[in-house]
């Protein structure tokens, strides 16, 4: 059965559960919201469902209830690869159904149907000024996109009815994840290849394909597809997922929503992270290795100046997340199991930091949480790689947090949650509370 279908069936299911607990179970208490929670960036407030992904703040991230390596283990590989194809995992974050090969060469075929971004997109960004960052231009681009929103259109069909709008959402939301990598590579090539663009090759999965448009080898291919899937979804609290939820939530289209989310993500303390840990490596090295191997004590005399400074260590710390995240642990296993990446300078600092920085952030006393995020490790295989313009890295983030985005919205307008509109309160009204007790 097509993916569009099962999916229509599965949304069908799941709706009359949503109805219930609202119809019967609505004044039902699940948190309680403190002043610090008010003040303080509404942490761990219990306030949206998803049934996409699951943050456990131990354990780490779950997509449909599978671990990281229970995902990469289930899903079906990309041909002669040990990873999945980004388009079997889009099937599985969809339905939550682990699909058969014969479902996910349908998926990769209709992305081939789909791939094909219109001239002006491009003539768009080329607008830009070249020097501008490649996240602004990926936000254009996507933006770019908007005029022919399959979900636009239905609303402005006069025909627009809640319980069939998913479907245009559904739409829109695959032509994203299609073309986003087109444009990705499209943005980069501009900027970091001398605007030598590769074609499309139809043959091609969607990481594999990405591989070939930006003119990197046969390996960087399964690094592209665990790349996409690891940074696809973290719940639905972080800054692009949420985003992307809440001006979605207005009935704003796909292009739109996930455009405002990658804004959310070109954020230091959120998708930019990766490319700051780089900045962050390069200029340790700089500062403090003239001429010297980089040492554990060089590295904690960096990370104490930095925090002295009253800057942060990008890379590490979360809002959820009390452990090491599995998305770091799942990438620097790639790099121990990859020969010549094991051994390479980079990633022996990268791992001589994750040695030091959570005793030193622990002795600091500030953050809740002293180990590496995903962030921590992303960079050093793409400069591995040879993809060393680290100002690309973000970019690559949001090609893949667009999986997880997408497949959120396009179950919200599924199950038709409501424009999303929270209630603020003064200071003045914190105060009172306050001495009440
Ligand atoms: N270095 C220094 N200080 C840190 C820190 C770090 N890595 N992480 C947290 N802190 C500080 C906070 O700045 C805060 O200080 P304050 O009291 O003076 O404001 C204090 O510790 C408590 O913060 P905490 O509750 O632990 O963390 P938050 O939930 O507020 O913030 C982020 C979480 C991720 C924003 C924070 O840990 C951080 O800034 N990390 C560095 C940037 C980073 O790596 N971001 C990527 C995160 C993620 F994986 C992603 O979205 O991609």
């Amino acid at each position: 059965m097509a993916l569009k279908e099962t999916l229509k069936q599965k949304i069908e299911a799941h709706r009359p559960r949503t109805t219930r607990l609202v119809k019967e179970f609505g004044k039902v208490i699940i948190d309680q919201v403190t002043i610090d929670q008010c003040i303080g960036g509404a942490r761990d407030i219990r306030s949206l469902v998803t049934d996409i992904s699951y943050l456990d703040p131990q354990e780490g991230i779950r997509f449909r209830g599978k671990t990281i390596p229970e995902t990469f283990a289930a899903l079906p590989k990309a041909d002669g690869s040990k990873y999945p194809t980004v388009e079997s995992f889009w099937y599985f974050l969809l339905t939550g159904d682990v699909p058969t090969q014969a479902q996910v060469d349908e998926v990769v075929a209709e992305w081939k149907t789909r791939q094909e971004v219109p001239q002006y997109v491009f003539d768009a960004i080329r607008a830009l000024p070249r020097e501008s960052h490649p996240m602004v231009m990926l936000s254009v681009g996507i933006l770019a996109l908007q005029k022919d929103s399959k979900f636009a259109g239905f609303y402005n069909s006069g025909k627009f009815n809640k319980m069939t709008a998913w479907e245009s959402v559904y739409e829109d939301a695959s032509d994203i994840v299609a073309r986003i990598p087109i444009i990705a590579a499209f943005i980069y090539n501009l900027k970091f290849r001398g605007d030598k663009q590769i074609a499309i090759d139809p043959k091609l999965d969607m990481g594999a394909n990405f591989a070939h448009m930006i003119g990197q080898s046969e390996e960087y291919k399964d690094v592209a597809r665990m790349y996409f899937i690891l940074h696809s979804d973290h719940e639905s609290g972080n800054v692009s997922a949420h985003t992307t939820h809440l001006v979605h939530s207005a009935l704003s289209d796909p292009y739109y929503a996930y455009s405002a989310g990658l804004n959310g993500l070109a954020g230091p303390l959120h998708g930019l992270a990766n490319q700051e840990v780089l900045d962050w490596t390069m200029k340790f090295q700089e500062k403090y290795c003239k001429g010297v191997e980089p040492t554990k004590e060089l590295v904690t005399k960096a990370l104490w100046d930095t925090l002295n400074a009253g800057q942060v260590i990008p890379g590490y710390g979360h809002a959820v997340l009390r452990k090491t995240d599995p998305r770091y642990m799942s990438q620097r296993e790639f790099c121990l199991n990859t020969p010549g990446l094991k051994d390479d300078p980079l990633f022996k600092l990268v791992a001589m930091i994750f040695e030091v920085a959570p005793g030193v952030l622990t002795e600091h006393g500030k953050t809740k949480n002293p180990w590496p995020n995903v962030d921590a490790q992303s960079g050093v295989i793409q400069w591995y790689y040879g993809l060393k313009e680290w100002d690309f890295y973000t970019v690559l983030f949001g090609v893949g947090r667009a999986l997880g985005c997408m497949a959120n919205i396009t179950w919200d307008r599924g199950l038709g949650y409501a424009i999303e509109r929270p209630k603020s309160v003064t200071t003045d009204m914190l105060e009172k509370w306050a001495e009440e007790g």
